[in-house]
């Protein structure tokens, strides 16, 4: 670990980004405009039965028709910066490298980044954050066939960023690849819905897909990464990342040593699985003993181009879980995580944190400080930017305006995650130059629709969408002004 002189218990640089984030399908709406045709997670959330409350992203919070609104709203929470994506559906509707590209909807993206300038407000911008052109799934499997792939993201990256050129501080390949392939391919929550689970999907091989689609992934960033440093970085600057997911686990047993073990499995099998190639080279030894040549090879044109891609780490956080080795390892059924279960509770019953609306969450903020930790360790110091961090809460949705917008569970988290970061940064010396917070504005959560609300400011989906600002919004500011240049 780097020594920094202990000035302060907790504090951010003085010229921290913070802000907010959102994903096009969550938010944008206007599934047919400009040119726009469906995406996988049109296909997979029209399938009866894929999202709990049978809901789409056809309106969602309407705002591809309302960027001035949304703008003049990060305006009035005093953010800095914004990361959104872009829909690949409205750049190159159908997808492939030799299919038209829709200047309609280009168009757009440029004017959304020159008014958040404008505006002055960083643009931080994800080209890929799910939403798949459905073309490309229907002609050759999507992220399974890799050769058609890279070339066809690669296509869709360079109108990209020859049309933001000299933009955009900060791009961001991809969006957490464990999601897309681990429950895309793995267990069939998440769009094409691909699983060996026959009650989920009469369709896919969750022993061999995950590790393509990943892979595939892997490559494309590679190449993506490449072109931008060649062909724009040297005459415009800007940096480019990936974003991971990675939530911390805790032994559910602290005395038995593969509990102990299997914490450091399952942190390899989500994280590292991406972040190894990044950094290191080559895929974690864990993941190739437990899956052996499931595990696809890179070539050394491909690890080329994969080593060393990452300007910054793109990092995604929100909870933490107990980790129970899992023995004898069953043939597959829990490969995706690395044979072992993650538990809410431990050996004692003690439970990580307080119950949300999500089932996969509960806030556990010391874990944001030891994966802050643990990533800075592995992969050599690296500059960190968060790129969410946030929580659901239990039965909010039950709540009606205004009462909705007095979310103190939300405020605690965001008091004691920024607080955690902000020793993190402080005394541990972790490198950490900005955080949004997810999300701006509550908006369609995938399998769990909009049920789940994660916005720091509430969206009436009954009243026209319009946006109100939650407790949380006016405390995130004040929480980031507090820490800000304290270090
Ligand atoms: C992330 N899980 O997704 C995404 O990047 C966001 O689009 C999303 O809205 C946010 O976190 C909150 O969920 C996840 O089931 C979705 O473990 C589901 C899971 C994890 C992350």
């Amino acid at each position: 670990m780097i020594q920094r002189p202990n000035r302060t218990e907790a504090g951010l640089p003085s010229d921290f980004l913070w802000g907010f984030a959102t994903a096009s399908y969550q938010i944008e709406g206007a599934p047919t405009a400009d040119g726009r045709l469906p995406s996988t997670w049109d296909t997979f959330a029209n399938t009866p039965g894929k999202v709990s409350d049978g809901t789409n992203g056809d309106v969602a919070c309407d705002s591809y028709n309302r960027t001035a609104e949304d703008i003049a709203l990060l305006k009035s929470l005093g953010a800095k910066a914004y990361r959104f994506s872009i829909a690949w559906p409205r750049i190159i509707p159908l997808g492939g490298r030799n299919d038209p590209v829709s200047q309609a909807g280009i168009d757009h993206y440029v004017k959304f980044v020159d008014d958040l300038i404008a505006a002055d407000i960083t643009p931080v911008v994800t080209l890929f954050h799910w939403d798949l052109p459905d073309a490309l799934d229907k002609r050759y499997g999507g992220l399974l066939n890799k050769d058609e792939f890279v070339p066809d993201f690669l296509r869709y990256a360079r109108v990209m960023f020859e049309a933001l050129k000299g933009k955009v501080p900060y791009w961001i390949t991809f969006n957490e690849p464990f999601c897309s392939s681990g429950l895309g391919y793995g267990i069939g929550k998440h769009a094409p819905g691909r699983t060996s689970d026959r009650s989920v999907n009469p369709v896919g091989d969750s022993s061999t897909e995950p590790w393509l689609a990943g892979h595939s992934i892997l490559c494309a960033h590679g190449a993506a990464v490449q072109l931008y440093r060649s062909e724009y970085k040297p005459q415009h600057g800007g940096e480019i990342g990936i974003t991971l997911n990675g939530d911390y686990g805790y032994p559910w047993d602290p005395s038995n040593p593969r509990d102990v073990e299997a914490v450091e499995r399952k942190l390899e099998f989500a994280i590292s699985w991406f972040a190894d190639p990044i950094y290191h080279g080559q895929y974690p030894d864990s993941m190739r003993k437990q899956l052996g040549d499931r595990l696809p090879t890179f070539t050394d044109a491909e690890i080329k181009s994969i080593k060393g891609s990452n300007d910054f780490y793109g990092m995604n956080h929100y909870c933490s879980h107990f980790i129970k080795s899992l023995e004898p390892a069953p043939a597959s059924k829990d490969d995706i995580e690395g044979n072992l279960e993650c538990h809410f509770f431990d050996i004692n019953n003690n439970p990580v944190g307080e119950e949300t609306q999500s089932p996969w969450l509960r806030p556990n903020a010391p874990g944001f400080r030891h994966l802050l930790n643990w990533l800075s360790n592995r992969y050599n110091h690296p500059k960190i930017l968060v790129t969410e961090f946030g929580t659901s809460i239990k039965n909010e949705n039950d709540l009606k305006y205004p009462e909705i917008l007095d979310d103190e569970f939300r405020c605690e988290y965001f008091r004691t995650y920024i607080r955690a970061m902000s020793e993190a940064v402080a005394q541990d010396g972790v490198n950490v130059f900005g955080a949004l917070c997810w999300s701006l504005m509550d908006n369609f959560e995938w399998s769990e629709g909009y049920e789940t609300r994660f916005g720091v400011c509430y969206v009436d989906y009954e009243g026209g969408q319009k946006r109100y600002p939650k407790k949380s919004a006016q405390e995130t500011r004040e929480l980031f002004e507090q820490y800000i240049g304290k270090v």
